[in-house]
């Protein structure tokens, strides 16, 4: 069967189990037809893995809205929390020379990148809204490597599933499926409204995945490891796994 047949039967299944027989009937569904979300210690309710399932089959390669330059936000406003770590203070002295992104998992060759390597590689940009789960949000112009081009690099197995990611700021961590781990807008960026990446943004490097909220675009990254699950305690956390917008 094409793929796109299959896609609509699918969908067709999805909304009359969940009409007929609720949605835990549909999420039983979406689980055989590989859907669910990964596990959150027990935390999601068949209406998240239904909201993600529906998401993946109809947005899957959907782009997150572009803005002009003339609608950039004149004073975006950080979140102000930095890292107060002497590793990063060190590292900041040093104009982050030494800093690393290590990527590593399954992968067959796994590598590590400075912000130089980062910079020589082929860059995109786009100006899009950064929008806080907390109610505001701010657009901006980001600049970056695809992280699908970082994945090429480092050659992603066959079973790879997730994309985690990593910060130097304790505590804060994310992972994203294959679909937007593989979407063109999801950038490991560098450069912010066209310089370098200031530090109350996430300077030197920012995962930007601008499909999700905002606590996806987790700051300071030095660490991405590619798996084939994530363990409840990689997801569990205070915000929602799969933050689609
Ligand atoms: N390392 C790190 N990443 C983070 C956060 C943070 O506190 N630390 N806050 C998250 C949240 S909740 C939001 S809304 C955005 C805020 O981005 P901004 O600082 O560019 O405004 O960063 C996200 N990434
Ligand atoms: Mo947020």
């Amino acid at each position: 069967m094409n793929p796109v047949s299959r896609r609509k039967l699918i969908s067709a299944g999805l909304t009359t189990a969940a009409g007929v027989a609720g949605v835990a009937a549909a999420a039983r569904l979406a689980d055989q037809a590989g859907l669910l979300p990964p596990p959150q210690g027990g935390l999601y309710t068949p209406g998240d893995s239904l909201t993600y399932a529906a998401q993946r089959l109809l947005t899957r390669h959907t782009l997150a809205r572009e803005f002009r330059r003339d609608q950039i936000s004149p004073k975006p406003f950080p979140n102000p929390t930095f890292p107060k770590s002497e590793e990063y203070k060190h590292l900041e002295a040093g104009g982050f020379a030494d800093w690393r992104l290590t990527v590593e998992g399954l992968v067959e060759q796994p590598m590590a990148f400075s912000l130089a390597d980062l910079k020589s590689l082929p860059a995109r940009s786009h100006i899009t809204s950064l929008v806080c789960e907390e109610g505001w949000s701010y657009i901006a112009e980001w600049t970056g490597v695809p992280l699908s081009l970082i994945l090429e690099r480092v050659g992603t197995l066959p079973q790879a599933r997730y994309v985690a990611y990593y910060s130097i700021q304790q505590g804060w961590d994310g992972s994203i499926d294959m679909d937007d781990a593989l979407h063109p807008q999801t950038l490991i960026t560098h450069t912010f409204n066209g310089a370098d990446l200031p530090y109350g943004h996430g300077g030197p490097m920012r995962m930007r995945v601008p499909r999700q909220l905002g606590y996806k675009s987790v700051k300071f990254i030095n660490r991405i490891r590619v798996v084939d699950h994530l363990k409840p305690e990689d997801v569990a956390g205070d915000y929602s796994w799969y933050a689609g917008i």
